[in-house]
């Protein structure tokens, strides 16, 4: 496989999305063009360009791992390609007639279309990137290409397990063809397809497999060869699921200590780089995290498969944020969110730490006449992975000013497989000094709906500007923050009926233009760290309490 990121040529227009014939400037692949100094806070289109060799005699696939908002993809001037949303991926095949360097140009447009492009709206709360913002590569393959493949857990004891295989087969070569698949240089199994309408179907199991856990996270890499296409695969073999008001891992009730993640910085926006993946998982590892959640799109690939790798069990979600019920029920929503879902799924499934699936962060689920939204949604995602459970995280739980009028205002519990809630005591509400009471009443709020399933607090947070200190602890001061969460976190713990927390947020980010009014500096101040990814001094606080035990 050929990775194309790098130096690209690079364009910009404010106002068209004519190819120019100029590319006056540099871009990098990945990279976020308007997080840059020539061209920071511009919205428009960015063209990138570079030419490419292909062979005729050869098949290719173009694989554009995330481009954001909107992606038109031109082959020699010809548009082969559009996609919208650009925290999933999507690929063009080429069959090219001569074999020569062929100019391909991506048009990257970051401008905001109201519901046309629903998955990047301007009233979210963080700063939506323009540009290829992952990587591109290209596929050149003859026989088969082996698309993805899609591990299916049969028995996480024994190690035993079907691998969906998608393919695409030359017409032309002669079935049945013979499936490998290798383990520690060996031949674990190798089985004959005959047909590659559907996805082909291998048993494997592992000798004396140990499961995959947040304490021992077991891998296995795979090697499946057909014809002259071979794709790795690290399997791990781990079940979740829910029983009355616990979350099972393997069998084992968990309480989830986390933190609410963008994948974003002020540095790089959503183009993060490796190193920097690698370095907020340290730091979640270091802060006594063993979950994260994925606010409020999936993120790099790279940071998922640390998270296989050092055993961080993942919430990941498709783009929505405080859809109201106008927003939910517009069919251009609706199937933005449908194809966010397969796309997520079908790029994602594949990690073992993802333990849940999430979706519609804060949208309406207070009202009936959104509900068909909800069922559609969360079927669909059933439909494509039974083997995980499914939520959304809720902003409809109230704690009031006046304690007993807590209240709650959804009406979609029933159909997660456990309860989240996005909840803030002693910030927008309150202070540090009644927080624990509002977290009680909240509770006993719950408590009373006898739900009989888990309750996890998916947001709860506080600001604290970096350097701000006043000469008593007020709201925005970073001595408010960690006392405030220090109050509540410590809550937590001691509440066995609350089966996990992923705080907000781990690092400050820009958020959008819209909401400077409420947010100063333009950023979202929650961070446990700064927008540099240095701590506050709430993540000691938190540290403390996240190591001790749950
Ligand atoms: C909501 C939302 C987050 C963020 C947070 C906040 O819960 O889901 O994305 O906006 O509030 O900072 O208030």
């Amino acid at each position: 496989m050929k990775l194309l990121d790098g130096i690209w040529d690079f364009a910009f227009s404010e106002t068209s999305d004519t190819i120019p014939n100029q590319f006056p400037f540099s871009a990098t692949v990945p990279g976020c063009f308007d997080c840059s100094p020539e061209f920071g806070g511009k919205r428009g289109t960015g063209f990138y360009r570079q030419f490419i060799k292909l062979d005729k005699d050869l098949n290719y696939r173009l694989i554009l791992h995330g481009v954001a908002h909107n992606a038109d993809v031109y082959l020699d001037r010809k548009l082969i390609a559009s996609h919208h949303g650009g925290f999933t991926g999507f690929f063009v095949d080429l069959n090219p007639e001569v074999s020569a360097n062929h100019e391909l140009i991506i048009a990257a447009d970051n401008r905001f279309d109201g519901l046309e492009r629903p998955l990047h709206m301007p009233h979210f709360d963080w700063y939506s990137y323009g540009g290829i913002i992952r990587s591109v590569t290209l596929e050149p393959w003859s026989k088969v290409l082996i698309e993805r493949i899609e591990p299916i857990i049969k028995d996480w004891k024994s190690g035993t397990a079907t691998l969906r295989l998608f393919i695409q087969a030359d017409k032309k070569i002669e079935r049945p063809l013979t499936v490998e698949v290798f383990y520690e240089n060996g031949l674990l199994k190798s089985d004959s397809i005959e047909n590659f309408q559907q996805p082909a179907e291998i048993e494997i199991q592992i000798p004396s497999a140990k499961p995959w856990s947040p304490e021992n996270p077991q891998l296995y890499k795979l090697d499946i060869q057909i014809a002259d296409a071979r794709k790795s695969l690290n399997i791990g073999f781990r079940n979740i699921r829910t029983e009355g008001n616990q979350i099972l891992l393997n069998d084992e009730p968990i309480r989830l200590r986390g933190v609410n993640r963008h994948d974003s910085s002020v540095q790089f926006g959503f183009a993060i780089p490796p190193a920097m993946h690698l370095y907020d998982i340290q730091k979640i590892k270091e802060l006594g995290c063993n979950f994260v959640r994925t606010s409020h799109y999936p993120p790099g690939q790279v940071f998922l498969d640390l998270c296989d790798r050092e055993g961080i069990l993942v919430w990941c979600e498709p783009s929505a944020w405080q859809y109201d019920e106008q927003m939910m029920n517009d069919p251009r929503t609706i199937s933005a969110q449908q194809n966010s879902i397969t796309e997520m799924i079908e790029q994602y499934g594949h990690h073992p730490s993802i333990i849940c699936w999430g979706l519609l962060n804060e949208c309406d689920s207070s009202s009936l006449k959104t509900r068909h939204v909800y069922e559609k949604l969360i079927s669909q995602v059933r439909k494509l992975d039974s083997s995980r459970p499914v939520t959304y995280a809720t902003c409809y739980v109230f704690a009031r000013e006046t304690f007993e009028e807590t209240e709650i205002q959804d009406v979609m519990f029933d159909l997660v497989d456990w309860i989240s809630i996005n909840i803030y005591p002693g910030w927008y509400e309150g202070g540090p000094e009644d927080c624990n009471q509002r977290m009680d009443f909240v509770m006993k709020c719950i408590e009373k709906q006898q739900y009989n399933k888990p309750i996890i607090i998916s947001e709860i947070g506080s600001g604290g500007i970096p350097g701000f200190e006043h000469y008593y602890p007020i709201k925005w001061s970073l001595s408010y923050q960690e006392i405030l969460m220090e109050r509540l976190i410590e809550y937590i713990r001691q509440n066995s009926m609350i089966n996990g927390v992923a705080i907000w947020h781990f690092a400050d980010i820009l958020t959008g233009d819209d909401l400077w009014k409420r947010r100063p500096r333009q950023y979202n101040n929650k961070g446990l760290l700064d927008e540099f990814r240095r701590p506050k001094p709430v993540f000691g606080a938190i540290k403390k309490i996240y190591h001790d035990n749950w």
